[in-house]
């Protein structure tokens, strides 16, 4: 009888789904850790406090999945016309998934969107609703997206670009860039 009530205890206090939190984040990381991305780099970023990733979380909910991200300071601009992206990536079933929220000078430069590469080779992208609150961006990414019952191989980082007539991201300019964590992987996240 008494295991039975402990069980039952335990059943009751354990979530269905163990969502992750700003206190309790699946991704954490150091600061002051951004590094030149490009062989050609030269070093005038600064710090980059708008690209150092804190931590990143994972809220599952029955219709979408909440993915934070935060860092040191978003508003943080080292120059004029630069612009930076604060990326998660993460596997779900047999398909790879890269969200890009991208924070350039202009509005046409401010989106997030969700690419898909499937195991077949093909691939897709998506439109995502997105926002900013004080150093953290949201992505509300749809379930329907998401063909697994967890995420996993879950990374997040920050990568900057230079500002250039090029425009940005274009191979061969200098980038700045962080990753969270370091070395692997975040916590998987169930989906319930
Ligand atoms: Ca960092
Ligand atoms: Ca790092």
């Amino acid at each position: 009888m008494r295991s039975c009530l402990l069980l039952a205890a335990t059943l009751l206090l354990a979530p269905l789904v163990l969502a992750g939190t700003q206190q309790a984040p699946e991704i954490t990381d150091g600061t002051n850790d951004v590094q030149p991305d490009s062989a050609a780099g030269v070093c005038t970023a600064r710090g980059a406090p708008e690209i150092d990733v804190v931590r990143a979380w994972f809220d599952p909910g029955p219709d979408v999945v909440s993915v934070s991200v935060e860092v040191v300071d978003l508003s943080h601009r080292a120059f004029d016309g630069e612009g930076f992206s604060l990326d998660v990536g993460f596997h779900s079933g047999t398909d790879a998934f890269t969200l890009w929220n991208a924070l350039g000078p202009g509005p046409a430069d401010n989106f997030s969107a969700l690419f898909v590469d499937h195991a077949d080779g093909t691939s897709e992208g998506h439109a995502i609703r997105w926002s900013t609150s004080g150093n953290v961006v949201t992505a509300e990414i749809p379930r329907a997206y998401l063909p697994g019952s967890a995420l996993t191989h879950v990374r997040a980082s920050g990568r900057l670009s230079q500002p250039g007539v090029l425009g940005f991201y274009v191979v061969g300019m200098p980038w700045f860039c962080d990753t969270a964590p370091d070395v692997g992987y975040g916590q998987d996240v169930p989906l319930g």
